[in-house]
């Protein structure tokens, strides 16, 4: 339009004077000798534009430049505060383009001329650059470069934000970014802190969007500029990636992924919980996962012992649960971060899978899954009995089980054999029992854990019990079960020769106990045991008991018995 628009105003300028003037008087020329490819706006009338310039005589001497001033020349077009032939000039120029215009003597100095610069009836020529251009009725241009997939939150006011930005004049000269500093721009949103037009331009933005903003200088950095870097009167251009967003009043989000059926008890304060977690940041960016260090994050909750967030979101949580806890930064490293890996003022996102957890005052839970009709007798401490098993943590990860073995599992109960949680959990039981039961560390494997199981790991136990051997009370060798015999020494000295070998002894027991009159103490060899029991009898150690032997040892006995009852 520029070019049809000059041309037309030439002919007006002929026929308006066309009978007070020898020849057409000459209008301004104009050589826009370069011209940007692309050009979203031109100058008009009422814009406000800065650029520098040359000023020189039609001969090529210089009388004046912008640059020699060191700053642009700034001025409103059409006010009639430069020149009438580069105000006119000077209409359809885009930023960056550059044009020679050639002002004829009465629309520059006439023929006064302008002091001993200029000689009267001068055509002078101005070689331009424009720089910027503006409008007072201007508002901020914002134009969304990227949107993210998923957007649950924008921007509102009192918000705090962080963000990267590239920030350029509008004729592209680069005068900041954050990518620089490797670090994001921080801020609190409506709050006076960012200039007029981002702390408008930001409202509405999603993490992970990216608009550009054209922001006209009342809206920016205004008449002063600031530095070195942004001129007076310079509209800026920001390229925005908005990285995190919260506000200072909010509290953690809990987004629960997966509750395993039955949850039959949550977590609560005082609590210590094994859990997985992955951690990223707002824009999906991973900084840290426990899978990398390969094993769970370990904690007391609800005690101070990790960042509040963190001691909050897992409160409330089942066994196999999976749930994400976003956290504000006043909730999680504040400020100051943490770190290489945690930028001050970040909102951290945990991705949260809790594998078991337990209170120190936790003991054996039994869960009864099967139970025979006849129940006879269960076992007890000091019985010996046969067990399948299955063992494996909360997660189900299979740690041991019987079935590795081609017999089942024995054990002496009370017997410091195996962890005090399964000696617990093995008794009561009938035989043909099944059972579930759930051991908390300390009654397993404590803190350091042992081969396969994970440090204060809780562990399952199922059960099933194959068979019992009664046992003996702890410190016996031997039981009887009816009455004890009168006259024992005559029942032991079977061939009545007033002394007892330990073969006699021997087949004595064994009759005893084949007769269901007596019992050994199980899960040893019968023989070693019998072997001790005539050893204990067998005070001077000749191979035989005599009766007053066993006598010594009887009374012995009793008193002993005496004393552990006072
Ligand atoms: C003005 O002159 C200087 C020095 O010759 C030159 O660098 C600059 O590009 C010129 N500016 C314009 C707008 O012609
Ligand atoms: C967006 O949200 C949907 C539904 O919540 C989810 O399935 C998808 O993975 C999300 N996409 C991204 C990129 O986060
Ligand atoms: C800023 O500029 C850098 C370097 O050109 C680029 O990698 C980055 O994506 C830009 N950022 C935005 C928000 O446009
Ligand atoms: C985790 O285990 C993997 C595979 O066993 C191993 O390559 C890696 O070095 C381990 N990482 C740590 C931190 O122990
Ligand atoms: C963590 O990320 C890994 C790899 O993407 C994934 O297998 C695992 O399930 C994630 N864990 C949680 C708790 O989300
Ligand atoms: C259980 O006791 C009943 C009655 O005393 C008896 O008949 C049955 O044989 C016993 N069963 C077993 C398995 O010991
Ligand atoms: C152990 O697991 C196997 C396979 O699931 C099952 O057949 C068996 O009954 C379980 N043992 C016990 C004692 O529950
Ligand atoms: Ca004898
Ligand atoms: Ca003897």
């Amino acid at each position: 339009m520029s070019r049809s628009r000059l041309i037309l105003s030439a002919v007006l300028a002929l026929w308006a004077c066309g009978s007070c003037s020898p020849g057409p008087v000459e209008d301004v020329r104009v050589d826009p000798y370069s011209r940007p490819k692309r050009c979203i706006r031109e100058v008009k009338r009422g814009d406000l534009v800065r650029y520098h310039y040359n000023a020189t005589f039609t001969d090529g001497k210089q009388f004046d430049s912008s640059y020699d001033r060191g700053t642009a020349f700034f001025v409103k077009v059409g006010d009639g505060r430069q020149l009438a032939g580069v105000d006119k000039g000077i209409v359809g120029m885009c930023v960056s383009e550059r044009r020679k215009i050639t002002v004829p003597p009465h629309l520059a100095y006439g023929s006064q001329g302008a002091g001993d610069t200029i000689p009267a009836d001068s055509t002078l020529v101005f070689d331009l650059v424009l720089l910027d251009i503006f409008n007072m009725a201007d508002r901020v241009k914002t134009q969304v470069i990227k949107t993210p997939q998923n957007c649950t939150r924008s921007v509102t006011r009192t918000d705090f934000v962080r963000f990267h930005f590239n920030g350029s004049l509008l004729d592209g000269t680069p005068f900041d970014s954050s990518y620089d500093r490797s670090q994001t721009q921080d801020n609190l949103i409506g709050d006076g802190w960012l200039i007029k037009g981002l702390d408008e331009g930001l409202l509405g933005m999603c993490v992970g969007e990216i608009r550009n903003f054209v922001i006209p200088p009342f809206l920016a950095f205004g008449e002063k500029g600031y530095g070195k870097e942004i001129p007076p009167h310079a509209t800026v251009v920001y390229d925005i990636l908005l990285v995190d967003l919260h506000n200072p009043k909010d509290d953690i989000s809990v987004e629960v992924r997966e509750i395993p059926e039955p949850c039959t008890r949550k977590s609560i304060a005082g609590d210590y919980v094994r859990y997985h977690y992955n951690g990223t940041f707002l824009d999906g960016a991973a900084f840290d996962s426990s899978y990398e260090h390969n094993s769970t994050y370990n904690t007391y909750i609800g005690l101070g012992y990790v960042i509040s967030g963190m001691d909050k979101g897992l409160q409330g949580v089942c066994m196999g649960e999976r749930r994400r806890i976003t956290m504000p930064p006043h909730l999680a490293y504040g400020q100051e971060g943490a770190g290489k890996e945690i930028p001050a003022s970040a909102v951290l996102v945990f991705d949260i899978h809790v594998i078991d957890f337990h209170n120190p005052k936790d003991s054996v839970q039994v869960d009864v899954t099967f139970r025979p009709e006849v129940c006879n007798e269960t076992s007890q401490v000091n019985d010996y009995i046969q067990y399948h098993y299955n063992c494996t943590l909360m997660d189900g990860t299979l740690l041991f089980t019987s079935r590795d073995y081609s017999v089942p599992q024995d054990v002496l109960l009370g017997g410091d054999k195996v962890i005090d949680g399964l000696d617990e959990g093995l008794r009561g039981m009938c035989v043909g029992e099944r059972r579930t039961i759930v051991i908390p560390p300390h009654l397993g494997h404590g803190e350091k854990g042992a081969g396969s199981v994970p440090g204060s790991a809780v562990l399952r136990f199922e059960l099933e019990l194959v068979s019992i051997q009664k046992g003996v009370p702890e410190g016996y060798l031997f039981v009887w079960l009816d009455e004890t015999p009168g006259a024992i020494f005559n029942a032991l000295d079977i061939n009545q020769d007033k002394e007892v070998p330990l073969e006699e002894f021997s087949e004595f027991i064994k009759r005893q106990v084949a007769e269901g009159k007596g019992r050994l103490k199980p899960a040893r060899d019968p023989e070693s045991v019998i072997g001790d029991m005539f050893k204990n009898q067998d005070r001077n150690g000749d191979g035989r008991i005599t009766a007053d032997e066993l006598k010594l040892k009887a009374e012995e006995d009793a008193e002993k018995a005496l004393h552990e009852e006072l």
